[in-house]
């Protein structure tokens, strides 16, 4: 399905017009580029979604000149791209700002035939993103590793680079590209990736103006977005950055309210959680102060339907330090948004949990496959 501006806009229209079910939007994990694996086209000029520069970029299938592997990772065509400047891409993907996004690819060189140079120089493929605010100004570039002749021939290898939208970001642009300083060759790429990774705004805690003001979330009784000087924190760094939420007492809770959600569709939820058993301690008891991830199914009236709870970090849970609990469960088949919620509730005793790194999205559209080449991971 095409996604185009419109959609986007409808979002942003969310908060005023109360709850429409916007499907495909622009806060629906899963592949945002079209034809992702060159599938669809007419001849070697001719990809779907795609933008080609005339004479660098090429779709094709396996009896090509450079190609001397088996099948591509995806279907029967791939990218095929040479010279200094090659350039394809796909423009106005609709994204939200300080979202994380996740761009990957697989990418190809022979060295037997159209071979490049064995230098880093070589003629090389990237992915490059481009953020746009909704006036079309041009907000930040990020680009991924290197595709050269100093990665491993004659084997398929994944690039993946990790960034977070940058604050007004509205669409993107996703290139994959070539460029060469020393000699020329082919380099090919197939089944591209690029979407949302996580569909929570500061999942992490790290936005935000003291204790009591944590951007993005609405934050109930006795929560606190802390440092590790607080008062029940003996461990080391946080999972994540600086910051991390502490909660004590019954009924706390920090939430994000419509988040846009597919129905009958398997999402995973999760968070790393802590306590000390030295200062502000909790019951040794499931009965404890504890903390739990709560998701809220809610239709397109915003009417709840179902909830999904994680199990607890409690008393009985490792002490001094950090584990994650994760929630895997299917939307209701008439789900829209979502409520996300991070709670604690007791029944014996005080003290405090701390919780840091959560993260709510739907289960990979595409399978991930486990990189071979090059993680860069940009923040
Ligand atoms: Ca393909
Ligand atoms: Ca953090």
């Amino acid at each position: 399905m095409k996604q185009s501006r419109t959609t986007a806009l409808i979002l942003l229209l969310l908060p005023s017009i109360g709850c429409v079910c916007v499907l495909a939007s622009a806060g629906t994990t899963g592949n945002l580029l079209e034809n992702f694996g060159f599938e669809e086209g007419t001849g070697q000029t001719n990809a779907t979604a795609w933008t080609m520069s005339i004479g660098g970029s090429f779709r094709e299938d396996t009896n090509v000149f450079g190609y001397t592997d088996g099948p591509y990772p995806d279907g029967d065509y791939a990218l095929k791209q040479f010279g200094g400047n090659a350039d394809c891409f796909q423009t106005n993907l609709p994204v939200a700002e300080r979202i994380e996004y996740e761009l990957r690819g697989m990418f190809y060189h022979s060295s037997i035939e159209d071979i490049i140079a064995n230098s880093e120089f070589s003629t090389r493929m990237f992915m490059h993103v481009e953020w746009f605010a909704s006036d079309g100004r041009l907000l930040r570039h990020d680009y991924s590793s290197n595709h050269n002749g100093a990665a491993p021939s004659d084997v398929w290898t994944q690039i993946v680079l990790r960034a977070v939208a940058p604050r007004s970001a509205d669409h993107a642009t996703f290139h994959v590209e070539t460029d060469s300083s020393l000699g020329g060759g082919a380099v090919f790429g197939d089944r591209f990736f690029f979407g949302p990774l996580n569909l929570l705004r500061n999942p992490s805690m790290e936005y935000g103006t003291g204790q009591t003001n944590i951007l993005d979330w609405t934050r109930g009784p006795d929560t606190f977005r802390d440092t590790t000087n607080a008062f029940g924190y003996t461990d080391g760094p946080l999972p994540d950055g600086a910051y991390a939420l502490k909660q004590f007492g019954a009924g706390s809770d920090l939430y994000q309210t419509n988040i846009p959600v597919q129905g009958g569709v398997a999402y995973t939820a999760a968070g790393q959680f802590y306590h000390s058993d030295i200062e502000d301690i909790i019951a040794k008891s499931a009965l404890s102060t504890r903390m739990f991830l709560h998701v809220s199914w809610l239709d397109a009236e915003c009417t709840p339907i179902e909830d999904s709870y994680s199990p607890n970090h409690n008393g009985l849970s490792p002490a001094n330090v950090w584990s994650q609990i994760v929630l895997q469960a299917v939307s209701p088949s008439n789900a829209c948004l979502v409520t996300f919620h991070v709670e604690s509730d007791k029944d014996l005793g005080g003290g405090s949990v701390f919780g840091d790194d959560f993260y709510f999205a739907q289960q990979e559209a595409v399978p991930f496959i486990e990189p071979t080449g090059a993680l860069l991971v940009v923040r």
